[in-house]
């Protein structure tokens, strides 16, 4: 009998805690990208809708199909809102935002969703661009004049020290040889 009363009561507790609860916790409502759609644009923010305001403490990650975290910068609170940056070109596969969230009744809410990034080749290769450019936009310790050379500007003034180095180097062992053969005709008088 006491067995079946301790049941109860944990069957009690279980639903309790379980169950009651469930009306005021923050689920997501909606997100960008949703979740199972297909993105087919690169994509650089993630956005995630809840149903109520959520505490600024919230967490977001975002996994890759094989279990690698692609980083997340700026990510922002905003009532209800909760959205990052995604930082890298996307390749095409199956993606995981995962998220940790306190809810507007205290309780932390853990959960994610999956969506499937399928961009076309060119698609990707025009991101990738960009991206180098807007990494070299950014890179702060870059003087001015380096920034505006292109790559090609760059190994162009490479070829252009090896060769004057070349030329320096010829007209260097020219000159010694001059000097040692004045030196040797001089000796001979
Ligand atoms: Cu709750």
């Amino acid at each position: 009998m006491k067995k079946l009363t301790g049941s109860l009561t944990l069957v009690a507790l279980l639903f309790l805690f379980s169950a009651s609860p469930a009306f005021a916790h923050t689920h997501l409502d909606t997100s960008d990208p949703e979740e199972g759609s297909t993105v087919t644009e690169a994509l650089d923010r993630i956005t995630l809708y809840f149903e109520t305001v959520i505490e600024e403490s919230a967490v977001m990650e975002l996994h890759a199909e094989d279990g690698t975290a692609i980083t997340l910068d700026n990510l922002t609170v905003h009532d209800d809102t909760f959205s990052a940056d995604v930082t890298e070109p996307l390749e095409n596969g199956t993606y995981t935002i995962s998220w940790d969230i306190i809810g507007v009744d205290g309780h932390p809410m853990e959960d994610s969703i999956s969506f499937e990034v399928d961009i076309e080749e060119a698609a990707v290769e025009d991101q990738e661009e960009e991206n180098t450019e807007a990494a070299e936009d950014t890179s702060g310790e870059q003087t001015e004049e380096n920034e505006a050379a292109s790559e090609s500007d760059v190994q162009e003034t490479a070829v252009d020290d090896t060769n004057s180095n070349t030329m320096l180097i010829t007209i260097l062992v020219i000159a010694i040889v001059a000097i040692v053969v004045i030196v040797l005709l001089k000796r001979k008088k």
